[in-house]
C-alpha cells in the first residue's frame, strides 16, 4: 500500500479584502485598508497548489466560503433585503460588515485538526474542525468547514468528523496551525505534537502579555481525546509567550515538521530543552531537530519572511523540500540562512519559493494555504475524487476565477451588493464542479 501526504488548499474565496481583523498578526495589521486583488490571489494560491501536484505530490482543493455571511448579519439585527441589510450594516456598524465578509477561510491550516488512521485507535481518519473563537471573522467558518470536509471525506468506514469543540475562549482551538505530527513513514504510528498558547487551569501556565493565545492546552487535550490518540502518541508544548508578543499568534509560523524532521527557531518553545528531551523518548528511530539559532534569523525577520510558515514536504524520490515565500529569498539574511541550510547534512534538500503575497499581506504564507492530511491509496481512493487539482481542474479553476473574481476590493466594495451575487453565483458553479452538493447557507 502506498502512504503519503496530501495537501488540501483553500481556494481564495471572491471577497479577499485586507481589513485588519487580526489582533496579533502583524502583517493583517499593517495591511489594513490597503486594496487587495482577489483575482490576483486565487491565482497566485492555484499555482502553488499546481506546482506541488506537479513535483508529484498528492494535492487537492477546499471551496472558499459564502461571503459576505448575510445569514450572521441578520443574526446580528439587520433586515429587510439582502442589499438593505449590507447597506445597513456598512452604515450602523461597518465592523461587523468586515468580519462578515473576510475570505479568511481560505487559510486551510486552521480549518481542522486531522490525526491520520495509524496513530488512532479505530484505524479511521479523525478530523474536528477548529472553533476560531479568537476571532468573530473566522468564528464564522466551522459550520461550513464541517460541511466541505464531510462532502469531501464522505465515507464512514475510513473517515471520522467531530464536532468542532465548544465555542468558548477557554477552548480556543486553531487546527493545524498548532499541530504537526513526526514519524518515520506516514503509516506508520507518530507522535502529534499539539502546541498551545496557554493554559487556563494550569496556574504556573505563562501568558502572552501583548497578543492573546489563540490555544489553550484544555482544546489540544480534548482533540486528543477526541480522536481516540495514545499518550505516548502525543506531546503537549507551550509556546514561549514572549514570542507571542512580537508576532507569532500560531506554531506554524515559528516550526513546521515532516516525517521525522522538525525545523523551529530556538525561541519557539517554552521549557523546550524538556519537551524536545520527551519527543526525543516518545519518536521511534532517526529524528533530526533542526533548531535555527536567533543569531542567524531573528524573530522579528521569521515573523516578516514567514520562513517557518514554509511547506515541507517529502518528494517521490525521497528527499525533502521546503516550500517558501519568496518573501524569504527577498530578505538577505533569511535567504543567506536558506543556502546555507542546504549545505548542512539533512534530509532537506531543495527550496522553492512561491509569490503568495496576496495572503501573505494578511498573515498567510504557504503552510496557512494547506490542510494536511497524510494517507494511504486506499483512503485516497474513498475521498470525493473531484477536489484533486489534476491539469484539467487547474485549468478550469483559473478560468473561473477569471469569470467572477475582481482585481480590486476596497472596504467600500464589501456594501455593494453585487459582489454578494458574484460571490453566490461563483460559489454556485464551484459546487457543481467540485461535486460538494449544497454545502452554503445559501444553497439550502
Ligand atoms: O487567522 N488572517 C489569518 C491568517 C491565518 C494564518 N494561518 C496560519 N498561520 N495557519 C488569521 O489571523 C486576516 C484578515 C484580515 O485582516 O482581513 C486574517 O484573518
Amino acid at each position: 500500500m502506498k502512504q503519503f501526504e496530501a495537501n488540501f488548499d483553500g481556494l481564495v474565496g471572491p471577497t479577499h479584502n485586507y481589513a485588519g481583523l487580526s489582533f496579533g498578526n502583524v502583517a493583517s495589521q499593517s495591511h489594513a485598508t490597503q486594496p487587495s486583488n482577489p483575482r490576483a490571489a486565487a491565482k497566485q494560491g492555484l499555482k502553488k497548489a499546481k506546482a506541488l501536484a506537479d513535483m508529484g505530490l498528492v494535492q487537492g482543493v477546499l471551496a472558499p466560503q459564502e461571503r459576505p455571511d448575510v445569514h450572521t448579519l441578520r443574526r446580528l439585527g439587520f433586515s429587510g433585503s439582502d442589499a438593505e441589510v449590507l447597506q445597513q450594516a456598512a452604515t450602523q456598524a461597518p465592523a461587523l460588515l468586515q468580519a462578515c465578509a473576510s475570505a479568511s477561510s481560505m487559510w486551510t491550516a486552521n480549518a481542522a485538526t486531522v490525526s491520520p488512521s495509524a496513530d488512532t485507535h479505530d484505524g479511521k481518519i479523525h478530523f474536528t474542525p477548529a472553533n476560531l473563537v479568537d476571532k468573530l471573522h473566522r468564528s464564522l467558518e466551522p459550520p461550513t468547514t464541517a460541511n466541505i470536509l464531510k462532502a469531501i471525506f464522505a465515507d464512514n468506514r475510513h473517515f471520522a468528523h467531530h464536532q468542532p469543540l465548544p465555542a468558548h475562549a477557554n477552548l480556543g482551538d486553531e487546527g493545524a496551525a498548532n499541530h504537526t505530527r513526526l514519524c518515520q513513514a506516514y503509516d506508520n504510528a507518530g507522535v502529534e505534537i499539539f502546541v498551545y498558547g496557554h493554559s487556563v487551569l494550569d496556574p504556573l501556565s505563562p501568558k502572552p502579555l501583548k497578543y492573546p493565545a489563540r490555544q489553550t492546552l484544555e482544546a489540544s487535550a480534548a482533540i486528543a481525546r477526541l480522536h481516540k490518540l495514545d499518550e505516548d502518541g502525543c506531546v503537549f508544548i507551550q509556546q514561549n509567550p514572549a514570542i507571542i508578543d512580537q508576532g507569532v499568534f500560531h506554531n506554524d509560523v515559528i516550526a513546521v515538521g515532516n516525517q521525522n524532521v522538525l525545523f523551529f527557531h530556538e525561541q519557539a518553545f517554552w521549557d523546550s530543552n524538556k519537551k524536545l528531551a520527551e519527543l526525543r523518548a516518545k519518536c521511534q528511530g532517526e529524528l533530526h531537530l533542526i533548531e535555527v539559532p536567533s543569531h542567524s534569523v531573528s524573530i522579528q525577520d521569521a515573523v516578516n519572511t514567514y520562513l517557518f510558515n514554509t511547506q515541507l514536504v517529502t518528494l517521490p524520490q525521497g528527499e525533502m523540500a521546503l516550500i517558501a515565500p519568496t518573501d524569504c529569498a527577498e530578505n538577505p539574511r533569511v535567504k543567506a540562512y536558506l543556502d546555507e541550510l542546504l549545505t548542512l547534512d539533512t534530509p532537506i534538500k531543495q527550496i522553492h519559493y512561491f509569490d503568495v503575497k496576496q495572503s501573505m499581506h494578511n498573515g498567510g504564507g504557504p503552510a496557512c494555504l494547506r490542510l494536511r492530511v497524510a494517507m494511504n491509496d486506499v483512503e485516497l481512493a474513498a475521498i470525493n475524487q473531484q477536489v484533486l487539482l489534476t491539469d484539467e481542474l487547474f485549468s478550469k479553476l483559473n478560468h473561473w476565477v477569471e469569470r467572477h473574481y475582481r482585481d480590486r476590493l476596497v472596504a467600500a466594495d464589501l456594501a455593494d451588493p453585487q459582489l454578494l451575487l458574484e460571490s453566490r453565483s461563483a460559489l454556485d458553479e464551484l459546487t457543481q464542479l467540485l461535486k460538494l452538493g449544497s454545502i452554503y447557507p445559501f444553497q439550502q
